[in-house]
């Protein structure tokens, strides 16, 4: 019999998580046809998907299983596909290519793109409503994902950065980093809290993990704007950096940054040790974080 509680190494454990994710949204949207939904599927898949799998490992780690956790590794994956298909659109970034696609604006048009994202968003929520655990904890989560999402998070990130191309000033590092803490960190550290959420346990080894890994995260990414290959990136590469846009690399070079995307990484790890070996596979994550390729 499978043990559904034992730990799954990395890679595996991510394309899993990502395959878990989304047929959870697909068969949400089984009895609907048309563009909206078949772009909402198409957003969902051919990520990383490191979001659905911190959300079923923090689960896994905290006696949750799989099954139950699905709603919240698939919800959280919404709201991540949502904001890439906004991004993405020609009044935001306007890139053509996304995960090496076509964008969805470009794949069928700009008022699909437009309503498979807010549909994507609503529909997060409609997963959470449907957690199969007691009504505190659901809320928690429904509460603190509109919050990770919404203006205090994500969306008020987002915002500052697009402020921030039209400012007098170029950002300093704190500035930065709490933008980034929004418009990045916060989905990535909502999805390193869904296990000890939903079990009611104890969340403050999980949340510096959770923070540290959201920023590794954001700096790995402006250090692949500047190194990575568009090939393997899968979209445009060093846009940013041709922006002249202040970024961790402009600001701590790219060495420097790199170091302390690594020091992030040593600080999530160790922020798990009451955990033991059974947290190795979130360990591996946090390191993958920062060796990744795209
Ligand atoms: C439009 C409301 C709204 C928000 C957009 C997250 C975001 C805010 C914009 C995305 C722009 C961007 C490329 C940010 C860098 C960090 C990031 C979220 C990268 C993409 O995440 P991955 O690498 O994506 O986890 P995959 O494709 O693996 O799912």
């Amino acid at each position: 019999m499978v043990d559904l509680l034992a730990r799954r190494p990395l890679p595996d454990a991510l394309p899993e998580a990502g395959r878990i994710a989304t047929q959870t949204i697909a068969a949400s949207l089984s009895d609907l046809s048309g563009p909206v939904p078949e772009a909402m599927i198409y957003a969902v898949t051919g990520g990383k998907a490191l979001r659905a799998f911190l959300a079923l490992e923090t689960a896994r780690l905290h006696g949750v299983s799989p099954q139950v956790a699905a709603h919240a590794a698939a919800a959280i994956e919404c709201i991540h596909a949502y904001s890439l298909v906004h991004d993405d659109l020609p009044c935001m970034d306007d890139d053509d290519l996304r995960r090496g696609q076509p964008t969805v604006h470009k794949r069928w048009d700009e008022a699909t793109a437009v309503l498979a994202g807010d549909a994507l968003q609503a529909l997060a929520f409609e997963l959470l409503g449907r957690l199969d655990c007691p009504d505190a904890p659901k809320i928690d989560l429904m509460l603190t994902l509109a919050q990770a999402a919404g203006v205090r998070g994500m969306v008020g990130g987002q915002a500052a950065d697009i402020a921030a191309e039209t400012a007098a000033l170029p950002l300093v590092l704190d500035q930065i980093i709490a933008l980034q803490a929004g418009k990045t960190g916060a989905l990535i550290s909502w999805a390193a809290l869904v296990g000890p959420r939903m079990a009611q346990a104890d969340q403050a080894a999980l949340r510096i993990y959770g923070d540290c890994l959201g920023l590794a995260f954001q700096i790995a990414d402006d250090v692949l704007d500047v190194t990575g290959d568009a090939a393997l990136v899968g979209k445009a590469v060093g846009k940013d950096a041709a922006a002249g846009k202040a970024t961790f690399v402009s600001l701590l070079g790219l060495d420097g940054a790199k170091r302390r995307a690594a020091d992030l990484v040593t600080q999530a790890c160790d922020a798990l040790s009451a955990y033991g070996d059974d947290a190795e596979t979130l360990k591996d994550a946090a390191r993958f974080v920062t060796a990744r390729t795209h």
